[in-house]
C-alpha cells in the first residue's frame, strides 16, 4: 500500500498542534533543545522487530476470529511490516519463522525488503508441530527425545532454518522448545537436560561464525507437568556450554505470576548473557498481550536495568535483539502492534529520562524514598511528544493509529485480501 502522499498530507494537519505539544513537553520536562534533540535521537533509532506470526490474528485453544485482510503469504507480511514501519519508524525488521516463511524467491523478498527499508531479524524454528512428509514425529518431545532419530531431525530442521535466514541475510537464530513432559514420571529430567543439551551444542556448531543463537526459556505450556527449558538458570547454562554466541532470550510472558522480571534482566546482564527479548502484556502467563497494556512500571523498570547496563563499561555483551511476541485476538492484529511500539518506545524513553548519578547516591546512602521517587518522577512523566517528534523527524507519522483509522488502512486490506484470509502460521 502506498501512503507517502496521504501520510505527508495528514502530518501537515497536525503539525501546528504537535509542534505546541512539544514546546510545552520541553517547559515541564525541564530539557534544552540540546538535550531535547539528543533524546528524540536515541528514540528515533530504538527499533524493535516485528514477526511474522503476530501479523494476523492468533486466537484462543478455542477458536478465531480473523480481523479480515490477513496477509496470506510472505509477501504481504513484509508489505504490513513495511507500513507499521513506515507508520512508526520503530521496526525496521521482521523476524520469521521456518518453515511457515521459507520464501519462494530469495532475491524477490530481498527486494522486496530493501524497498520497504526492512531487514530479516532473527530465524525461528519450530519443533513443536510435526510438519507434512517428516519422518519421526515430536509428540514427546524434539531435542531432549529419547529417540536419537527423532533428535537428529529435529537438529537438521534448525540446521535447515539457519540456511534460510543466511539466504536473507539474517545473523540470528531463536530457538524455542515446547519440549517437557505431561505427567510424573514420565521423563528423566537429568537425562531429558543432557540430551537437549547435545543437541544444542550440534546446532551451535552449525551456525557461521557471525551468527548468534537465541534460547528461550518458558515455565510452563497447558497441560505439562515440566519443561526442559523452564527458566533462565536453564537457558544460561546450556548457552554458557554451547559456546560465547550462544545468549538467553526473556520473553516477558515466559514467567509465573509477580515474578521479578527486571532483577531477571540485571542478572543476565551481569553475566553478559541476555541476547534478546520477546516483548508482550501479560495479567496470568503467556497470555502475550499488547506490551505496557498490564503493568506499564514494571516494563519502565527493565528498560531502566537495560539503560544502565548500556552506560556501565563493566557489563560486557550489551547488544540485545528486541521483539514484539504477541497474538491478536479481539484487536485489530497492525493496531495492537502499533500500540506495543509506542508501549515499548514510551517506557524506554522514561528510563533515558531517569537520573541515573542521583539514584547510584541514593543507592549508596541508603535513602529508600529518594531512590524510589527518582523512579517515580520519570516514570510519571508525560513522553508521548517525545516520540512523536523522533517520529516526524524519521518520516514516520505523528499519530500513526489515527492515521490508520483515517486512511482506512483495513477496510483497503480486506478489499484487497479478501475478509477471511488467513496468515501462514499460528
Ligand atoms: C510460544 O510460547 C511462543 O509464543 C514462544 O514465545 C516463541 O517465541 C513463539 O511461540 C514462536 O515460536
Ligand atoms: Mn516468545
Amino acid at each position: 500500500m502506498r501512503i507517502e502522499s496521504e501520510l505527508n498530507d495528514y502530518n501537515g494537519r497536525h503539525v501546528k498542534r504537535h509542534e505546541k505539544q512539544v514546546s510545552l513537553a520541553k517547559q515541564l520536562l525541564e530539557l534544552e533543545d540540546s538535550e531535547w534533540n539528543k533524546l528524540v535521537d536515541a528514540i528515533a533509532s530504538f527499533q524493535v522487530a516485528v514477526p511474522s506470526w503476530a501479523l494476523g490474528t492468533g486466537g484462543t485453544r478455542f477458536g478465531r476470529f480473523p480481523a479480515g485482510g490477513e496477509p496470506r503469504n510472505l509477501e504481504e507480511k513484509i508489505e504490513d511490516v513495511g507500513l507499521l514501519h513506515a507508520l512508526s519508524k520503530a521496526t525496521d525488521s521482521i523476524s520469521l519463522h521456518i518453515p511457515w516463511d521459507i520464501p519462494d524467491d530469495v532475491a524477490s523478498v530481498k527486494a522486496q525488503l530493501a524497498e520497504n527499508h526492512l531487514s530479516i531479524d532473527a530465524v525461528n524454528s519450530n519443533t513443536f508441530q510435526d510438519q507434512k512428509g517428516q519422518d519421526f514425529s515430536y509428540k514427546f518431545g524434539s531435542l531432549c527425545h529419547t529417540d536419537a532419530g527423532v533428535r537428529e531431525e529435529a537438529i537438521e530442521h534448525n540446521i535447515e532454518v539457519i540456511r534460510h535466514g543466511e539466504a536473507l541475510g539474517s545473523t540470528m537464530l531463536s530457538v524455542w522448545l515446547a519440549d517437557g513432559s505431561n505427567f510424573p514420571g514420565q521423563h528423566n529430567f537429568r537425562q531429558a537436560y543432557e540430551r537437549t543439551l547435545q543437541s544444542l551444542m550440534k546446532i551451535y556448531a552449525a551456525m557461521p561464525d557471525n551468527w548468534s543463537m537465541l534460547l528461550e526459556y518458558k515455565p510452563y505450556e497447558p497441560n505439562f507437568y515440566s519443561m526442559v527449558l523452564p527458566d533462565w538458570g536453564t537457558s544460561l547454562k546450556m548457552c554458557e556450554a554451547c559456546g560465547e554466541r550462544a545468549d538467553v532470550l526473556v520473553d516477558l510472558g515466559h514467567h509465573l505470576p509477580n515474578t521479578n522480571i527486571e532483577q531477571i534482566v540485571a542478572r543476565l546482564t551481569h553475566f553478559g548473557r541476555l541476547g534478546g527479548f520477546h516483548f508482550n502484556g501479560s495479567q496470568y502467563g503467556d497470555d502475550d498481550l499488547t506490551t505496557g497494556s498490564i503493568k506499564p512500571f514494571q516494563l519502565y523498570l527493565i528498560f531502566v536495568e537495560l539503560v544502565m547496563a548500556k552506560k556501565d563499561k563493566s557489563v560486557k555483551n550489551p547488544a540485545v535483539a528486541y521483539m514484539i511476541d504477541a497474538s491478536h485476538n479481539t484487536k485489530d492484529p497492525l493496531v495492537d502492534l502499533l500500540m506495543s511500539l509506542e508501549q515499548i518506545r514510551i517506557a524506554y524513553a522514561k528510563a533515558l529520562l531517569t537520573d541515573f548519578n542521583a539514584l547510584h547516591r541514593a543507592q549508596e546512602e541508603n535513602d529508600v524514598a529518594g531512590a524510589e521517587l527518582i523512579l517515580q518522577r520519570a516514570f510519571q512523566s508525560d513522553v508521548r511528544p517525545l516520540l512523536a517528534d523522533a517520529r516526524l523527524k524519521s518520516g514516520g507519522c505523528v499519530d500513526p493509529i489515527a492515521f490508520f483509522n483515517e486512511a482506512r488502512v483495513r477496510e483497503n486490506l480486506v478489499s484487497q485480501r479478501g475478509k477471511l484470509s488467513v496468515a501462514t502460521g499460528l
